[in-house]
């Protein structure tokens, strides 16, 4: 009797910034140009967000989910990576893959369902993943093309606590270990999963120290502390990049908005919940922390604000210029070469649209 043992549970997010601003003492801080461009990021992601509800509301685009909350992982994670690094993410992601190059009308006009061409040539990232999970295979899939062409370059599996209860994620972060893979696996804990909490999608204490169990080494950063999620991603990406193997982030953050623009999150959470949990937003934090170290000049955030809402602006216009996808460019953009199987449905699709009087 006694042989049993119990994983380790005292952990305690890393954090390098108070909320209050401070930095904690001995922290090292990323030098204040990297500070102040994932700053602009933030302000940019914020803006983003609003606009993003503001056109789904005026049904400008379709169904969009928010990032209200989540800017210091977001940006923290996209400012840390490098140009030849993969980003396989989520819609949850939208504003890292804006960091990482893929232009702002690209992403609205794939949420008005029109074409929105490939991402522009250079930028490392795979389609926005919907299907939850699937994108963690894929990651370590990408990986292992790295390292068999020799490449010094990172992949980043991001996805949500949710999708930790998933088989794909397990499989992904499996095959990474034990094939010693360039992989950095970034988990937004943002409490929800639409409407199951964090306490009820897994047993283990953090889901950072599920890494353990595939041999990789883990972290768990206060998401919220953008300085603390860019340091531990740059740590994560350098060791991936120089062929030390995955780990993986569990990053610890809030969603204040609704899962997406169909959900009412006043059915299954609190508002005080959602009321505590804005006075840990992660921008104002920031914005003290650039105040703390005299690098803060008077009116910066309007500044950017005017900045964003003008770029959005523009991309808006871009974006509501491309025509509705068509249901040919349904199947012509799925298929390289179309198989039998794909040519039938083809057929039958446009058949039954043109019965309906669609097409
Ligand atoms: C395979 C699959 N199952 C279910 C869904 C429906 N769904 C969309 S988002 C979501 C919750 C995901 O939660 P989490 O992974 O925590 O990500 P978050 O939305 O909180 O960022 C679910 C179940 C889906 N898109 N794909
Ligand atoms: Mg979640």
């Amino acid at each position: 009797m006694g042989y049993l043992r119990d994983a380790p549970d005292d952990w305690l997010p890393l954090r390098l910034v108070d909320q209050d601003g401070t930095p904690l003492l001995g922290a090292e801080l990323p030098p204040h140009d990297t500070v102040l461009a994932i700053f602009r990021w933030m302000v940019f992601g914020r803006v983003f967000d609003q606009r993003m509800l503001s056109l789904q509301r005026q049904g400008r685009i379709g169904t969009i989910g928010s990032i209200r909350g989540q800017e210091a992982s977001a940006a923290g994670l996209g400012v840390a990576m490098q140009g030849l690094d993969w980003l396989a993410g989520s819609y949850r992601e939208l504003l890292t893959y804006m960091v990482h190059g893929v232009p702002a009308e690209t992403l609205i006009s794939l949420y008005r369902g029109g074409v929105p061409g490939p991402f522009p040539e250079g930028v490392r990232a795979l389609p926005v993943q919907i299907v939850i999970g699937a994108q963690t295979p894929q990651a370590a899939g990408l990986g292992l093309a790295l390292k068999l062409r020799q490449e010094r370059a990172a992949v980043v599996a991001c996805c949500g606590d949710g999708a930790t209860s998933e088989g794909d994620f397990h499989e992904g972060v499996n095959f990474a270990g034990a094939h010693h893979l360039p992989v950095v696996f970034f988990v937004q804990n943002n409490g929800w999963a639409i409407s199951v909490p964090r306490a009820r999608q897994t047993a283990s204490a953090t889901i950072a120290q599920k890494a353990f169990a595939y041999g990789m080494p883990a972290a768990q950063v206060d998401g919220n502390d953008a300085l603390a999620v860019y340091e531990v991603c740059r740590e994560a990406l350098e060791r991936a990049r120089r062929g030390d193997g995955p780990s993986l982030i569990e990053a610890v953050t809030y969603r204040l908005g609704p899962h997406t623009t169909s959900d009412d999150p006043t059915r299954y959470r609190e508002e005080t919940e959602v009321k505590a949990r804005e006075a840990e937003d992660p921008l104002p934090r920031l914005r003290r922390y650039l105040e703390h170290a005299g690098i803060y000049e008077e009116g910066l955030q309007e500044r950017l604000e005017e900045e964003a809402r003008e770029s959005m602006g523009k991309a808006v216009a871009v974006a509501e210029a491309v025509p509705p996808v068509t249901p040919e460019q349904v199947f012509d953009l799925t298929w390289a070469a179309e198989t039998d199987g794909a040519r039938r449905e083809r057929e039958r699709a446009l058949r039954e649209l043109r019965e309906v009087g669609e097409l």
